[in-house]
């Protein structure tokens, strides 16, 4: 079905199965059975609901530039030149299904799988109604709850580990025994992830492909290939300018090279991906080529680095002309019947985009809806007990409690699965008869792998974004991850997925999904040798971004109870665990039973008083501490110290009511001082409390270099004793 312009494929063969893999027998039994019926088992009618399913998406497309000109919308990026492949996946797939993490080019794909012109339309004008994104994100960001479309974010490449996450999301509920009854899941269902070839240059493809193969999962990777990101051809993109061929070593992946203009070709070895995935054999790769005929997007112009001949030379591929000449050469319709297919299609779109313009807008401070779960408040009261300890029970150390509270919750909710880096006891579960097991590097998840088993407690590769995208995928299909990040320093690999994805999947999706996951992290300096790379603390960082909660424990009882709520409530928290706290004696605290909470947004009087306030958090709550004992010791006034212990939100409502009664205040943080977490408290003391206070508002953070080695290096760096009393004495005697 299509005209076969030459470019580079594995083999000669039309769908090239590697003869290794038992997918080559299921191909083969599969193409005896099949291949001799014409169209590979399709009806004529089946062929024509194809191509007026390619001819819409075109249409669309043209439609929405035609209104991007007329600034009827805002943005505009079509799915031309990819119809054919696209409409085959979602032929072979089952909407509501299977589940789907579909990129911006894929238009044909999702009005096949069910979404309406009218519905794509209301997301290009911004509606209140969008089900995609309520008006929130471009067009052609696709979503859709009724037919399993997972929002997709703008970022290129973040999907794929994701889609790893959703397949395991199904996949784990089946071996969790509380679960499987339950369902959720389809025994058979697959995961369709889409992208095109230039997003397979991000680290997160390989890491995707990676643990897909490894753990066998059923998602069906389409890469389509247009041969061009944005104006970087492929072969800079890519080593030898094929990604089929680099992937070819990946064990259990089903893998394909097709020409994805041609309809059938597509159609075909998109039959074999998926059936090789529904059967659990591994995931699939299908590479199929195709074209762009038109720019990037409506912001791109392809002449400033397309040659004209490169571009007539493909429009000879363009599916929209390949197979209306299929079906007139065929028979199936004749050219008056083409004319009227298409002056439907032209109709429906005109009745859809009059539809689409006079849909309401969301308003304007609707912006805040859906930032958070809408129905359970972490705040409240209902996350609120009292503790209540065994009597005669022992204080134990951060570490025992947060590990308490995991066993405790695992216990109480089977959707819980902990995984990340050493996080299980032993990867081999057969050395735990012999062995004690590593449970974490700082020990925090021994155990969990013991009581509940390697499905629900287990190691992820050493990758950080593997972490949180899977995780997001899994807490999309209703799974509850509770992941360790070894260390804040090692973070960054995966901010993508926290800032971009993770925190706003709610908010970009009015309301349609959600990945309330909870990222445990161990965090913070004063370890005396902790250097550069085990010692930052700028938490600020992930305090900036709305849609996460973020919290941090200065004592073992706070952090069984924040981290309770953390795990009970529905929105994605970042779980500070300050490394030099887990063991000290000083915050120790008696187990507080299965279901003790403490809510976000309280903070903790540490101590009363009335002369000067110190609001603070972490490692550095006993350290104003220490300064105020001494200071009151010495000059006899009193400090009042609170413990945020939730950083957003935080506990503004506390900070004022203390500061109207002392009228003077330090803030003291770990972060660099400058644009460091108190910043914001000491801006905002400044600006809404200014009438109560009698000094300036002080701050006593750590200095803006990075933390040292050699311990009297730290010492100087970070926040310490000596530096908070200096700051009192300074405060009250101004
Ligand atoms: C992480 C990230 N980097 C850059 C961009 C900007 N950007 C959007 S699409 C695109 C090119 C994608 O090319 P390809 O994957 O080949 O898909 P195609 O548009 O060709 O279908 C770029 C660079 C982005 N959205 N996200
Ligand atoms: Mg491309």
């Amino acid at each position: 079905m299509g005209t076969g312009q030459p470019f580079p494929r594995l083999s000669p063969a039309t769908c090239v199965l590697r003869p290794t893999s038992s997918a080559w027998y299921i191909g083969r039994a599969m193409a005896t059975e099949v291949q001799t019926a014409k169209y590979h088992g399709l009806q004529p009618g089946d062929l024509v609901a194809a191509y007026r399913n390619v001819y819409l998406s075109r249409r669309l497309d043209d439609r929405e530039i035609q209104l991007k000109r007329q600034n009827k919308i805002y943005f505009q990026i079509s799915s031309a030149g990819h119809e054919a492949v696209t409409t085959a996946a979602g032929m072979v797939l089952k909407p509501g299904y299977d589940w789907f993490l579909s990129y911006y080019r894929d238009r044909a794909l999702i009005l096949q799988l069910g979404v309406t012109p009218y519905e794509m339309l209301l997301q290009a004008v911004g509606a209140k109604e969008d089900p995609a994104s309520a008006g929130r994100q471009m067009p052609s960001h696709w979503g859709h709850k009724r037919w399993n479309i997972l929002s997709k974010s703008s970022c290129t490449g973040t999907q794929f580990l994701q889609a790893v996450g959703v397949a395991e999301g199904g996949w784990r509920k089946g071996l969790i025994p509380e679960l499987a009854p339950k369902g959720g899941f389809e025994k058979d269902e697959i995961v369709l992830v889409t992208s095109g070839e230039g997003q397979t240059s991000e680290g997160e493809f390989w890491e995707a492909v990676n643990s897909a193969s490894n753990l066998k999962m059923p998602v069906l990777f389409l890469i389509e290939d247009n041969g061009y990101a944005i104006s970087v051809p492929v072969e800079v993109n890519t080593a030898g300018g094929s990604i089929s061929k680099l992937v070819r070593s990946f064990p259990n992946l089903f893998l394909a090279e097709i020409d994805g203009c041609d309809f059938l070709e597509s159609y075909d070895a998109l039959r074999y991906a998926a059936e090789y995935c529904r059967r659990r054999q591994g995931p699939a790769f299908v590479h199929a080529h195709v074209i762009r005929p038109y720019s990037h997007s409506l912001s791109d112009d392809e002449t400033l680095y397309r040659p004209k001949e490169e571009r007539e030379r493909e429009a000879a591929r363009d599916p929209v002309v390949t197979m209306a000449g299929l079906l007139v050469s065929e028979g199936i319709l004749s050219e008056a019947d083409l004319t009227k297919l298409k002056a439907e299609v032209d109709a429906e779109i005109d009745q859809a985009v009059d539809r689409a313009l006079a849909a309401e807008p969301p308003k304007p401070e609707s912006a805040y809806e859906f930032v958070y779960s809408p129905d359970v408040d972490p705040t409240s009261a209902a996350f609120e007990t009292k503790p209540s300890p065994a009597p005669g029970a022992q204080p134990g150390t951060m570490v025992d409690l947060i590990n308490a509270c995991l066993r405790d919750e695992m216990k109480r909710d089977p959707s819980i699965v902990v995984f990340g880096e050493d996080v299980a006891d032993a990867s081999r579960d057969e050395v735990l008869a012999e062995c004690k097991g590593k449970g974490g590097v700082f020990k925090l998840t021994a155990n969990l792998q013991r009581l509940y088993g390697k499905h629900r407690v287990f190691n992820s590769p050493l990758a950080e974004a593997n972490i949180i995208g899977r995780a997001i995928g899994m807490a999309a299909r209703g799974l509850k991850p509770v992941v360790e990040i070894q260390f804040y320093d090692y973070i960054w690999p995966a901010y993508m997925q926290i800032h971009n994805e993770l925190s706003n999947l709610r908010w970009r999706s009015g309301n349609a999904f959600s990945c309330p996951a909870v990222v445990r992290v161990a965090v913070g300096g004063y370890i005396g040798g902790g250097a550069v790379y085990h010692s930052q603390s700028g938490v600020v960082l992930m305090t900036h971004i709305p849609g996460l909660r973020v919290v941090m424990p200065s004592n073992a009882l706070d952090a069984n109870g924040l981290l309770r709520t953390a795990i009970r409530c529905e929105d994605p928290v970042l779980f500070f665990e300050h490394k030099h706290l887990y063991r000290q004696t000083h915050n120790k605290g008696v187990y507080p039973g299965p279901d003790y909470m403490v809510p976000f947004g309280k903070a903790s009087v540490v101590a009363e008083g009335s002369d000067v306030t110190v609001v603070t958090y972490g490692a550095t709550v006993y350290r104003a501490w220490q300064a105020a004992r001494g200071f009151t010791e010495e000059t006899g006034k009193s400090v009042e110290i609170l413990d945020l212990r939730s950083l957003s939100p935080y506990d503004w409502d506390a900070i004022a009511r203390s500061v109207k009664k002392t009228n003077r205040v330090v803030v003291l943080y770990e972060d660099s001082i400058s644009w460091g977490y108190g910043a914001e408290i000491a801006a905002r003391i400044g600006s809404e409390l200014f009438s109560y206070l009698d000094a300036p508002v002080e701050r006593v953070a750590a200095t803006d270099t990075f933390v040292a080695y050699q311990p009297q290096v730290e010492e100087f760096t970070l926040p310490q004793v000596s530096h908070v009393r200096k700051a009192l004495d300074r405060i009250v005697a101004f």
